[in-house]
């Protein structure tokens, strides 16, 4: 069965990779989050200062409280307050935590918290915040006074976001405001959570862009449409899937994605309508060499699917092993041309569980880009001067989707051509090298 997926796809050749329009709209998956990198998240070590440290001196005005938790014993207190022996004294209360484990810019986090804000006082602002190379306030995400009800019961509040250019460290905080004697301000905080969010790493997953089925997935016996097609009939999802209908040659589609990083677990998924006939069918990632041919897999095959017209669901999760002549993955199908068979597929996902795992984030000067901004249709020049060994661009737009990856040769500085179809705005360019990252803000126009 091997050699015969090898056989098929090894006559794919390396087309190249196409810088592909990405249209298609979807939500973050929280399901998927990864675990909770905040230390102490919920107070409950009873030791405030072990991790969350404090800005000003009067620290007793921010302080651990066992009054009204949201769960466990304890919870955080800040109490703004009013000095009147001195007005003109800082009156603010404030923690916050720097954390040790490693992000990369331009990935997407999700964060949260509980929060009982009371019924008097000034402004709060409650979330992450971030700092450059010089230890520095650079930015925020964070929720002031104004969204916070001020009501005495405790209230969950969440926000997703991008890791911004620039950042170097960053960490959880809460800041209240003092006021006035009359408007004393006590806010209780508990259970922060702080998660790695996996964005989906295939382009046009439910084949919803149909005009641009070839940009994105790659055709083998196909590319007259008669094999494999997008096609309207009852999609699992949107207007669209991909249907693979009674061939009388194999039908294979498939996609190459760079920048997978050894070690890390990767767990896909998709959704097929197997029909009622039809010969083999292998369904699943497949590894490939750098001219495209097939070198491996972690599929599903015929066997594992039930032959009926209702849609399946399948999922899978796989640690990267990288072997001699592993240069890309991604998914692929594979369809049996003997015998009637009719197969339609959807909703594929790819996410990398792991990314945040033993990464060593390098410094944002270790890669150049320009001209920065680049028109489309220009050469972009990528210097990695200091990052050695063969390394992966990778291009990401601000919500974190990955518009392209590409191997780069093992030189300091090469070109690639911003294709014409990208749409004007901001991107990540992440460069990886095994475990070495770095990105860097590029602007398209
Ligand atoms: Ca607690
Ligand atoms: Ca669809």
């Amino acid at each position: 069965m091997e050699t015969k997926k090898s056989t098929f796809i090894s006559r794919i050749g390396f087309s190249g990779l196409i810088l592909g329009l990405f249209l298609t709209v979807g939500m973050l998956n929280h399901a998927n989050a990864q675990q909770n990198i905040i230390p102490d998240n919920g107070f409950e070590l009873g030791d405030l200062n072990q991790y969350w440290a404090y800005t000003f001196t009067h620290q007793e005005h921010s302080k651990l409280s066992t009054v009204n938790p949201h769960s466990g014993t304890y919870c955080l207190e800040l109490a703004g307050w009013n000095n009147t022996a001195n007005p003109t004294t800082d009156r603010d209360a404030s923690r916050f935590q720097k954390l040790a484990t490693p992000f990369i810019v331009g990935a997407t986090y999700h964060y949260s918290f509980w929060i009982n804000r009371g019924l008097a006082g000034g402004r709060s602002y409650i979330g992450i915040q971030f700092l450059d190379a010089t230890g520095a306030y650079l930015d925020d995400k964070s929720y002031d006074a104004n969204s916070i009800l001020k009501v005495n019961e405790w209230k969950f509040y969440e926000a997703t976001f991008v890791m911004p250019a620039g950042a170097v460290s960053w960490g959880p905080f809460a800041y209240v405001e003092g006021q006035a004697a009359t408007t004393l301000n006590s806010v209780f905080l508990d259970d922060f959570s702080l998660e790695f969010v996996p964005q989906n790493m295939i382009d046009n997953p439910g084949f919803e862009t149909a005009g641009l089925l070839d940009d994105t997935w790659n055709g083998v016996g196909s590319t007259d449409g008669t094999l494999s097609f997008v096609s309207t009939n009852t999609p699992h999802a949107g207007t669209h899937c991909l249907e693979i209908g009674s061939p009388t040659a194999d039908a294979t589609r498939y996609q190459q994605i760079w920048g997978a990083i050894p070690g890390n677990t990767y767990k896909y998924s998709f959704w097929v309508n197997r029909g009622l006939g039809g010969a083999d069918s292998y369904i699943g990632i497949g590894f490939f060499d750098i001219d495209g041919n097939n070198v491996g897999d972690n599929s599903i095959d015929a066997g594992s699917i039930q032959k009926s017209a209702d849609w399946q669901y399948f999922e899978a999760s796989f640690v990267y092993t990288p072997k001699a002549g592993y240069d890309s993955f991604g998914p692929f199908i594979y369809v049996n041309g003997s015998g009637t068979n009719t197969i339609l597929l959807d909703d594929f996902t790819l996410l990398d569980m792991g990314v945040q795992t033993g990464v060593k984030a390098l410094p944002e000067s270790d890669l150049k880009l320009y001209p920065n901004p680049i028109s489309r249709g220009q050469s972009l020049t990528i210097n990695t001067n200091g990052i050695s060994g063969e390394k992966i661009v990778s291009m990401y737009d601000l919500s974190g989707r990955m518009i392209f990856s590409k191997k780069l040769q093992n030189t300091d500085s090469q070109t690639l051509e911003i294709d014409s179809k990208v749409k004007a705005g901001s991107y990540f360019v992440r460069i990886a090298s095994g475990k070495k990252i770095t990105s860097k803000l590029l602007i398209i126009r």
